[in-house]
């Protein structure tokens, strides 16, 4: 039977950068989650039958949830939803499943890197039928219906038991729950030369990967281990839990210092990796050396054929506006396409799905390929491991050739985190402000060339993003672009993306905070930092 049960609506589930993130508490307030759940099908509006896939992170509250949409979606009009063994879905393996389906979309509950825990974030996006987020004319949509939201409808009877592999029926609706991984191991295995990974491991080639007890444990465990016979113990914190262990399961310098430490060791091992709270993201380090993402995207362009999957070679490359232009350098070298599009991986989909690009990336530590419509943190991981095992370098090695060929864009991104929402957009207000007498301005040896509001018309279907970011661009191409997260849940994190081309090989061996140091000082001069926060120094520097 199918219950609608009315309700009013809440004014704050405008989607950000990555669907609706907020506190676990916020989302517990009756009505909450359901409202979002109903406007998303309201925007996606089945006809009726269609395929839906849900799956999530793991995180508190996870399970709650999913139950919640499958039956609300028994209640909207969908034939068949295809959910991950007790909720669980990686956010690539979640993508691969909407295509692999032919499925009208999907709901992943994540809020990625940010902390879980009762007292932790929680999110619901929903993602379409190329398998990639929604684009914002439909996220604007599924806000509009929120803030209208009178009502939802949910079948009365309780959902399925989703620890057990197999089929149901709720009401008119089939439930099926699936292995999260195979899938999504079948296709890894279609991309890559698991016979040259699995030899260069059979060669003492050692490697770890932290799974920050997020959802790739049983991904890594099943590939690394399994698949590619990798040492039982390889994989680390490999078993999900609500809380994350009590951790932060964000990829950077900070939260995954131990398998950094680790590396940086004489004796240490060969290649270490990590993911984050739903397996988008990845972090990778060779030993002696972190790499940052925007050079692991361009490292990972530059040899994508020699690996099975792009053995054709790639058809262009996109990157985010605030990633650095590391990969720009390869495109122009191989005469690829290259695009430059908003933060967000929503607006990559267009791109690949015409065909224009194939290998997409993030300064954000997200890196992907039209495999699927997300960034993919073993993917990126599998992909460094075909590079070495056909290369047969060290990734120090591998990284000094690529900025000896191409030259290196040192780069660095300074997080401002939790701080007031009112400071960080005043300062924002005001460098808009001050944008149009810019030109020509001199800091220090620095003169400013050119400084805009990044914009973007995308090619494919020409709609238009605006107020994507501040660029000030100096004379010799160096950046410093300030923009306001949209996936922080507690006041405003404020970044700021410092950037300087060195063509010279005889100086790629500087450390970034010394190459940059000029600009970092102009970047709190120009973004009156300290006046206007109060902050002398980032929270977290990647
Ligand atoms: C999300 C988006 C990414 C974006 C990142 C950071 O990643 O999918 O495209 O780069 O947030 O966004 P912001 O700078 O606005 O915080 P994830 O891994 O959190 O889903």
């Amino acid at each position: 039977m199918i219950e609608t049960v009315a309700t009013t609506p809440f004014d704050d589930q405008k989607p950000g950068t990555s669907g609706l993130r907020k506190k676990v508490t916020r989302f517990q307030v009756p009505h909450y989650a359901a409202n979002f759940i109903q406007a998303i099908f309201d925007a996606a509006k089945p006809d009726g039958g269609e395929t839906l896939v849900i799956g999530g992170d793991g995180r508190f509250f996870n399970r709650e949830v999913i139950l919640t949409a499958i039956r609300m979606a028994a209640a909207n009009g969908y034939g068949r939803v295809v959910v991950g063994r007790s909720g669980l879905l990686s956010t690539p393996a979640a993508s691969n499943l909407i295509r692999k389906r032919r499925a009208a979309g999907g709901i992943i509950l994540s809020a990625s890197h940010n902390p879980g825990g009762p007292d932790g974030d929680f999110g619901i996006k929903y993602n379409i039928a190329n398998g990639g987020p929604a684009p914002e004319k439909i996220t604007e949509a599924i806000y509009r219906h929120s803030l209208a939201m009178t009502e939802f409808r949910i079948i009365a009877q309780t959902a399925p038991d989703i620890s057990k592999l197999g089929e149901t029926r709720l009401g008119d609706m089939v439930v099926e729950v699936v292995d999260p991984v195979a899938d999504y191991a079948s296709l890894m295995e279609t991309l890559f030369d698991f016979g040259a990974i699995r030899e260069l491991l059979a060669s003492g080639f050692r490697i770890r990967f932290d799974a920050m007890h997020a959802v790739t444990g049983p991904y890594a465990k099943d590939i690394l281990e399994n698949r590619l016979g990798a040492p039982a113990g390889t994989v680390i914190n490999g078993e999900p839990l609500e809380d994350f262990g009590g951790g932060h399961p964000d990829p950077n310098a900070v939260h995954a210092k131990a398998l950094i430490d680790e590396l940086m060791v004489k004796g240490g091992p060969d290649f270490g990796a990590a993911s984050d709270g739903d397996g988008d993201r990845n972090l990778i380090v060779g030993r002696g050396v972190v790499v940052s993402p925007s050079d692991s995207l361009a490292v990972l362009a530059a040899n994508a054929h020699l690996a099975p999957g792009y053995a054709g070679g790639i058809a262009g490359i996109a990157r985010s506006m605030p990633t650095s232009q590391a990969a720009d350098r390869v495109a122009q070298k191989r005469g690829l396409g290259m695009f430059e599009t908003p933060t967000g991986w929503k607006f990559f989909g267009n791109l690949l799905d015409a065909g224009k690009v194939t290998i997409c990336g993030e300064e954000s530590a997200g890196t992907g390929s039209d495999h699927v419509r997300e960034k993919d943190g073993l993917w990126a991981v599998l992909l460094w491991l075909n590079i070495l095992a056909v290369r047969r370098e060290s990734v120090a090695d591998i990284l000094s050739a690529h900025w000896a060929e191409f030259g290196r864009n040192y780069y660095q991104r300074h997080d401002y985190e939790e701080i007031d929402k009112e400071a960080a957009e005043g300062l924002m207000e005001s460098l808009r402000d001050r944008l149009a007498s810019m030109a020509g301005q001199r800091f220090g040896t620095l003169v400013v060339s050119e400084a805009d509001d990044f914009s973007y018309r995308d090619p494919v279907d020409n709609s238009i993003s605006t107020g994507q970011g501040v660029r000030i661009v100096f004379s010799g191409g160096s950046r410093i672009v300030f923009r306001l997260s949209g996936t922080g849940t507690h006041g405003a994190t404020l970044r700021v993306y410092i950037e300087r081309y060195e063509p010279d090989a005889a100086r790629h061996g500087e450390a970034p905070q010394r190459a940059l140091a000029e600009l970092i000082q102009t970047a709190d001069a120009i973004g009156e930092i300290t006046k206007r926060t109060g902050r002398t120094a980032p929270d977290v520097v990647t």
